[in-house]
């Protein structure tokens, strides 16, 4: 043996020997575990959706397919726009609608004529996939792909054929375009389409038909580092947390059962005991639809509501999949460009200074009375070190001392995951004035958690574990100061044609205008209660403006149809019924149970108006029913003699029951009837929280 290989040997010894000592002491894994492509997705925390089909150029929430792919032009298409958009923002990747239920594909695909290829868009010769792709790459963010297995252009859906020919169209895409970190298997399927000119309804069974288990084989075959997302068949990689609307349960597990069905309630929670990793992704919209409708540009989520989507997401051990809907020149909307990139800031600033870092810290019990997991290791600004509590003992907790008083509001913690999620209960305490506060009570932690409270000053802060599955593992943890953020005011217009605003916050004073110009508290009226403001349609623009700091909200606008106030519903005694004109999303009416379907709103306006559409909102709380999905629209002028002017369905209104309003051309008439022909879940109930005529 000569001395290279004698100080190899050495050197394999002491790296065998220093690996087992180090192994020996490592709390044992516990319960399901994350893969590496899991750990590595959540990681990423943040990333955007982008919406574009067909449908951007019909103004439809779902293309029916039968969409002339000659509309489809996006003249001055720039995918660098939209990832240097998100960058900006502080995402990590984008997931591109290569192809939506339209079945429109934004790539030239091999196996259909319905895409790219056939609009005059780069004469047929472009690729948005492709253009996506290359941008990632240059803002150094991941692609996703969504690919909707719904497909309401192909004439052999429904049958056998179809899975190959969406098999094929996978195969491309996760081929063709590099790295690819996460596919999107919508599991909407409304049933109806244009099905190659058939126009029919077709029902498929979403668990079976995929046959997920041999798709998802392809999916990992093609491309090992992906996570899958599927809400409509096998349990997938991810799953989604049950709503559109931009938040997670508080509590929340990473876990799933792999077999059976999963109620929305545990889409929101997870399941404790379950027995597969399948972490929450809140998917929402930077407005209130998924494509870009003109008429939502004043519906752009605000800053604080964007703040509260994060803390219910990212502070609720979820990611946050934020979309942007393409406008049909082919760009982000500056409005959503301008909130998103000030959502970054906000959550920069907030999070800025960790007032814990170099704390002296004192664990109640650490593992083995090992350093390696002594209390500080929750604080060293490392995720691969954590505080364990000893041998298996399930709570702990930790103290902090502060030199001198620390003023903070927000508390931030994570579990060391790659050994299993753990935290069943925990407690946040300041020591306020010579004496412990409980700031904060709370159930599941997972990879990150985030909790809001009162600002404090505190000389010492304790964090405890009250109960755990198995000794928690406290890889991270921090205090901060985040700024306040002015809320926009709300405002509502009653049945009286009053308008009330209110401000989101008792401090606050509210400016409005309603000429269109953007109120300031120099040149706006003061709010002081109800505003009258007549029978007519009403604009409206409003402010809560903070008198001690001199800053201001951003502005709610509101545009508000003719006034209800001498409407009559025809046939319903029930008083509860005015609660639809009432002008408040959260009080709701249904119809009589036992009718069966048709069923008929019907509305006398009091006078003769020019009706050219409506407006319908369902039912807004989390457990509602009666939600219309097929609707007809009849017109009259004298309540006897009835025409019909519009029908049609209100799309993705499910999953996301959202204000839907229709159009058509302006009629003279005194009565209205809003037939109900389905609804989302295939009963008889019919439910309104809110109904208006649009005028001429
Ligand atoms: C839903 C779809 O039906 C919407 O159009 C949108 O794509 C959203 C992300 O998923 O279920």
């Amino acid at each position: 043996m000569n001395y290279k290989n004698i100080f190899s040997a050495v050197l394999l010894f002491a790296t065998v020997h220093f690996y087992a000592v180090g192994q020996s002491n490592t709390p044992a894994p516990f319960g399901p575990l994350p893969t590496a492509n899991q750990l590595a997705w959540q990681q990423m925390e943040y990333y955007a959706f982008v919406h574009f089909s067909v449908n951007t150029y019909t103004d439809m929430a779902w293309g029916n397919g039968d969409e002339d792919p000659k509309t489809f032009n996006p003249v001055s298409l720039d995918c660098r726009q939209w990832a240097r958009i998100a960058k900006e923002a502080g995402m990590k990747g984008i997931i591109i609608t290569a192809k939506h239920h339209s079945g429109f594909c934004l790539w030239p695909s091999k196996y259909t004529e319905y895409s790219v290829k056939n609009c005059p868009w780069k004469n047929g010769k472009g690729d948005i996939v492709r253009e996506m792709s290359e941008a990632c790459k240059e803002y150094g963010l991941k692609l996703g792909i969504y690919l909707s297995p719904w497909d309401r252009n192909r004439a052999d859906y429904g049958k056998p054929e179809y899975i190959t020919y969406f098999r094929n169209q996978l195969r491309e895409l996760l081929t063709n375009y590099g790295d690819i970190f996460e596919v999107w298997f919508d599991g909407a399927n409304g049933g109806n389409g244009y099905y190659g000119g058939a126009n029919e309804t077709r029902k498929i069974d979403r668990t079976t038909y995929y046959d997920w288990e041999n798709t998802y084989k392809l999916v990992r075959e093609l491309q090992p580092k992906i996570v899958i997302w599927n809400d409509g068949g096998k349990r997938a990689d991810l799953r989604w947390v049950g709503t559109e609307a931009g938040y997670v349960g508080e509590t929340n597990w990473s876990l799933l059962d792999s077999t059976g069905d999963v109620p929305e309630d545990m889409l929101r929670h997870g399941v404790e005991n379950g027995n597969k990793w399948v972490p929450g992704e809140v998917n929402t919209s930077i407005r209130p639809e998924w494509f870009y409708h003109k008429k939502e540009d004043g519906k752009v989520k605000t800053l604080p509501q964007l703040m509260e989507i994060y803390y219910n997401s990212i502070g609720r051990n979820a990611t946050l999949l934020l979309n942007f809907p393409i406008m049909p020149n082919g760009l982000i909307h500056p409005k959503d460009e301008k909130v998103v990139t000030a959502f970054a800031q906000a959550v920069k600033k907030a999070f800025a200074v960790n007032l814990l870092t170099g704390c002296k810290t004192a664990a109640s019990n650490f593992r083995g009375k090992d350093e390696k997991f002594a209390g500080d290791k929750a604080i060293d600004q490392s995720n691969k070190t954590y505080w364990a509590t000893d041998g298996d003992v399930k709570t702990g907790s930790l103290t902090m001392q502060f030199t001198k008083p620390v003023t903070f509001n927000r508390f931030l913690v994570q579990e060391y995951i790659p050994l299993g999620q753990r935290v069943k209960s925990f407690t946040v305490e300041g020591f306020v004035n010579g004496a412990w506060k409980e700031l904060a009570k709370q159930t599941t932690i997972g990879y990150k958690r985030i909790l809001r409270f009162p600002t404090v000053t505190a000389t010492k802060l304790r964090f405890a574990v009250t109960d755990a599955k198995s000794s928690p593992l406290i890889s991270s943890m921090g205090i901060y100061n985040a700024p306040q953020i002015l809320a926009p005011p709300v405002v509502v217009r009653e049945r009286s044609g009053d308008i009330t605003i209110k401000p989101a916050d008792a401090e606050s004073q509210i400016y409005y205008t309603t000429n269109g110009s953007n109120p300031t508290p120099a040149t706006a009226a003061k709010y002081t209660g109800p505003v009258k403001t007549g029978d007519g349609k009403v604009m409206i623009k409003a402010i809560a403006w903070d008198a001690k700091t001199g800053k201001s909200s951003s502005v709610t606008e509101e545009s508000f149809e003719i006034a209800r106030k001498n409407w009559k519903i025809i046939g319903i005694n029930d008083t509860t019924v005015n609660n639809i004109l009432d002008g408040n999303p959260g009080t709701q009416w249904y119809q009589n149970n036992s009718m069966q379907l048709p069923v008929d709103l019907v509305i006398d306006l009091g006078k003769m108006e020019n009706v050219s559409g409506f407006k319908y909102l369902p039912d807004q709380n989390w457990w509602a029913s009666g939600i219309i999905s097929k609707y007809a629209f009849f017109i009259s002028q004298d309540g006897v003699e009835w025409t019909k002017v519009n029908e049609g369905e209100f799309a993705n209104i499910k999953n996301n029951p959202l204000l839907q309003s229709k159009s058509f051309a302006p009629q003279k008439a005194r009565f209205i009837k809003l037939q109900a022909l389905q609804n989302t879940q295939g009963d008889n109930r019919v439910g309104y929280a809110e109904f208006e005529v649009i005028t001429e």
